[in-house]
């Protein structure tokens, strides 16, 4: 497959100002006939011949300007078709079964109806078309089909026309008046109901909305339709975006390879991000869903009305919206708990991209398969990025920027640069240096020195950007760095400051400190660095118990801990050492179990110990069995040292009643949380407390927590609650993904065991996304299960994508990354992964996806 290269860009020979689509619905057979207004493009070199790009499909007939012609040829799947004039019109009828489009891109049927998918190359294997975003285009289509099989046929904008047809067939037109590209295209048709209701916009304007899903489901979009309607109105309040339509539709799909898209008007999501009630659904579920139909709604400006120039500039869209939705999550549910979540799922994701084989700056320069970019760095270190320039600029001057953008931008294909200059212009920043964090990966080391003498404190920075594929040497980058400076007697500091390292070293001193400060540094994580500095550990409980930033108290504990198991886990400690080490842990742990200033949302942040991977990142060289092992015994220990405060803890949340108030909310958090520190002391009477927790359960959250803790403790009443659990909710799909995924990802040492009987189960099926996710990304995620150093958890990954690559290339793909991490594993385990991914590599007919992943994985 060849590469395609960032700098190779051209703007396309043709415009296609308008396109009709008409579709003869069936699940097995759908034809489509395409018309398409093309005409020189006077900006792009000119052409005689125009590419219309396809992907499996064949033309039954292609006509110019009303004739039938057979000069077109194929090159690939696209077709060539000549045109000699300034300007025509190409009609094209192809033909496809939806019923067999496993891939879940291009036109396929779930469950019976019939829906689309085509960010980012998907339109091509539906019609043939110039399937780039740059192209953009004004869409009507018409959609005719059985009444009884799609009794509701939606697409982009508004209806415009429907009407009865021949026997039991009907139709509907529609019309979307703002000109796109094919990848924001969408078709719905199915049996379905909504969830209707409507949304003054500032202009007091009436927007419909509906929210459709199968009729069982109805009773559970009430939370969707919320979060629709606070979104809506915060993008007024917060960006000044109105919503540009007088329809705004969402649909729920069971078989879908992400999360939800964006389209024009006709949101498709996930079910899993659509579905919630108390009984099925978690707190965490309950925010996931307000956080991405937040952020897909918000796409209608940051990626629709200003689009993607090529896909290059995927970020531009994707971190712009993450940051956006990041920022409105913060004022929904608080800020100080979602920054701190939000962290943790840029290390545990991102970082490890970012220091491995699969590393790439926010804008890349080459790929083979887009798919592939749709990453943790694209999306989340890209909201990183332009959340650096609002804490440079300020949130007035940063909206100043972001007006501007929209401004200049409206209508266009854009670029980073484009962003990057609306940016210096709106919010008066000058980002010549700051434009490095587009063009060079990896997450940049800080160091942080402080020096005391006299009365003055000298704080020393360096920064170094680690080598990644391609790159390896970096410039220093502008980095932005909150941070405080504590004095030791009165803990409290004069002030936090924004310092800007902006070369490869920087001296600041502080005057007015008779003793050494505390520093408290990257405050807010307002840069996506990692800091490295050797603090005392008396100066990090410090932090742990009284830093005023709410982040920075939580990585003070982070490091605490980090700093602890990377030494225990690496050189290995002598009994003095960790005796120390533990009773400063212990010693922060007490504060936050029993500090009453504390809400219980955040102490539960405060209580969740670094995660494996995260730890394995800190270190050179990795040995997941020592990692393991060293974080379980430290459970086990604290367990035994608090176990009386945990219980308290579990037995005070356990008489807050339900309801979605934060601390109903909190309570629930540290309820789990306690119950799984203690299973690792006293594994046999938190069996009892669990199964008491899960029967006792008036909602998923309780019970789920209840449930993942008991699936690791090997006693009959895991046994038991398992079974309940399933019968229970057989019914619901969701719930059962979750049923596979707490087996998965559970510490019980039979795991791989369960997961090989799981892969078995009657429900298991490989052609639902969500289900193979449930079972295999959650065991890809226990670390226990997955590293073992037989090499059995790598064999099963690998056996799955081998399995899933000709079913679905896209999802297949995603299973190479926790392969590819072989290079910063001991040498055992690096063989093994290794030779797996030599396995994959050596399979006949590798799909394009699978196979850019896993040559870049070797690399
Ligand atoms: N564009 C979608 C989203 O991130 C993913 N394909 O919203
Ligand atoms: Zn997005």
């Amino acid at each position: 497959p060849p590469l395609i290269r960032r700098e190779d860009y051209r703007p396309f020979p043709w415009l296609v100002p308008e396109i009709a689509l008409d579709f003869d619905l069936g699940l097995e057979a759908t034809r489509v006939t395409a018309t398409l207004t093309v005409a020189r493009n006077a900006r792009a070199d000119a052409s005689q011949i125009i590419r219309l790009n396809g992907d499996g499909l064949q033309p039954l007939s292609v006509a110019v300007d009303g004739e039938l012609v057979n000069d077109w040829t194929m090159d690939g799947g696209d077709l060539m078709l000549p045109l000699p004039g300034e300007a025509h019109e190409v009609a094209i009828v192809t033909e496809i079964d939806p019923s067999a489009n496993s891939q879940l891109m291009g036109l396929y049927a779930s469950n019976g109806m019939l829906c689309t998918q085509c960010e980012a190359e998907g339109f091509r294997r539906i019609t043939f078309f110039p399937d780039r975003p740059d192209v953009l285009s004004i869409y009507r289509v018409r959609m005719e089909g059985s009444k009884a099989q799609f009794p509701v046929l939606l697409s982009n904008g508004n209806k415009v026309a429907e009407g009865e047809g021949e026997g039991d067939r009907h139709w509907a037109e529609w019309h979307d008046p703002w000109p796109k590209p094919s990848y924001l295209f969408a078709l719905v048709a199915g049996d379905l109901v909504a969830r209707s209701d409507s949304f003054a916009t500032m202009s007091g304007r009436e927007v419909a909305l509906n929210v459709w899903v199968r009729a069982e489901d109805l009773p559970r979009t009430g939370h969707a339709m919320e979060s629709l309607k606070k979104s809506m109105k915060w993008d007024e309040e917060t960006f000044g975006r109105e919503y540009d339509l007088d329809l705004f539709n969402i649909v729920a799909v069971g078989d879908f390879n992400m999360g939800a898209m964006e389209n024009k008007g006709l949101n498709v999501f996930n079910t899993k991000y659509v579905l919630a009630d108390p009984e099925t659904a978690t707190d965490g579920d309950f925010d996931a869903i307000e956080g991405v139909i937040a952020h897909e709604y918000f796409h209608n400006w940051s990626g629709n009305r200003v689009t993607c120039r090529d896909w290059f500039q995927l970020s531009l869209k994707e971190g712009f919206t993450v940051l956006r939705d990041q920022l409105f999550s913060q004022d929904m549910q608080g800020e100080a708990v979602k920054r701190i979540e939000d962290v943790r799922v840029l290390r545990s994701v991102q970082f490890p991209e970012d220091s491995g084989p699969l590393a790439h700056p926010i804008r890349p320069d080459s790929f083979r398969e887009i798919s592939n970019f749709y990453t943790a760095t694209i999306y989340n270190k890209g909201a990183e990025v332009i959340r650096m320039m609002r804490t440079m600029a300020g949130p007035q001057a940063f909206r100043q920027g972001t007006d501007l953008y929209f401004d200049r931008h409206d209508g266009e294909a854009a670029t980073c640069e484009d962003f990057v200059k609306a940016m210096e212009d709106g919010a008066g920043l000058d980002l010549a240096k700051f434009r490095l964090w587009y063009s060079q990966a990896g997450t940049p080391k800080v160091s942080a020195v402080v020096s005391h003498d006299g009365d003055v404190a000298t704080l020393t920075l360096r920064q170094q950007v680690p080598p990644t594929p391609g790159q390896p040497a970096k410039h220093p980058m502008p980095i932005p760095l909150k941070l405080a400076l504590f004095d030791r007697e009165s803990a409290t500091h004069g002030g936090e400051r924004l310092v800007m390292l902006d070369g490869a070293e920087k001296t600041i001193a502080f005057e007015g400190f008779a003793q050494p400060p505390v520093l408290s540094i990257n405050r807010g994580f307002s840069a996506p660095v990692s800091i490295e500095r050797h603090v005392p550990r008396e100066d990090l409980v410090f932090l742990a118990a009284r830093d005023d930033d709410a982040f920075a108290r939580s990585e003070a504990m982070q490091e605490l801990v980090v700093g602890h198991l990377v030494a225990a886990a690496g050189e290995g400690l002598d009994e003095g050492e960790r005796g120390e080490g533990r009773a400063a842990i212990r010693e922060a742990l007490a504060a936050i179990l029993t500090d009453p200033a504390l809400d219980d949302l955040m102490r539960g942040e405060l209580m969740v110990l670094p995660g494996e991977t995260y730890l394995a990142e800190q270190m050179l060289v990795a040995d997941p069995g020592r990692i393991h092992a060293e974080r379980e015994s430290l459970k086990a220990w604290l367990a035994s040292e608090l176990g009386r405060e945990l219980r308290d803890i579990h037995a005070r949340a356990s008489s807050v009643p339900y309801s979605l108030d934060r601390d109903a909310r909190g309570a629930r958090k540290v309820k789990t949380l306690a119950l799984s520190l203690l299973a690792a002391g006293d594994p046999e009477q938190t069996a009892d407390l669990a199964a008491d927790q899960y029967d006792a359960a008036d909602n998923m959250t309780d019970r789920q927590g209840a449930l993942m803790v008991l699936a690791g403790l090997p006693s009959a009443a895991r046994t038991d609650r398992l079974i309940d659990f399933y019968r229970r909710y057989r019914e619901n799909p969701l719930v059962i993904d979750k049923w596979f995924s707490l087996q998965a990802m559970s510490l019980h040492p039979d795991a791989i065991e369960h997961v090989r009987a799981l892969r078995q189960h009657e429900d298991f099926t490989l052609r639902n996304p969500n289900r193979v996710r449930a079972l295999y990304m959650a065991f890809a995620g226990n670390p226990h299960a997955f590293h073992a150093a037989s090499g059995e958890g790598y064999r099963m990954i690998a056996d799955l994508i081998l399995e899933l690559d000709p079913i679905n290339a896209q999802t297949a793909a995603r299973f190479v990354p926790p392969l590819g991490r072989w290079r910063r594993m001991e040498p055992g385990r690096a063989a093994l992964m290794r030779a797996e991914l030599e396995r994959i590599a050596a399979a006949p007919q590798l799909s394009r996806d699978t196979h850019e992943q896993v040559t870049r994985s070797l690399g």
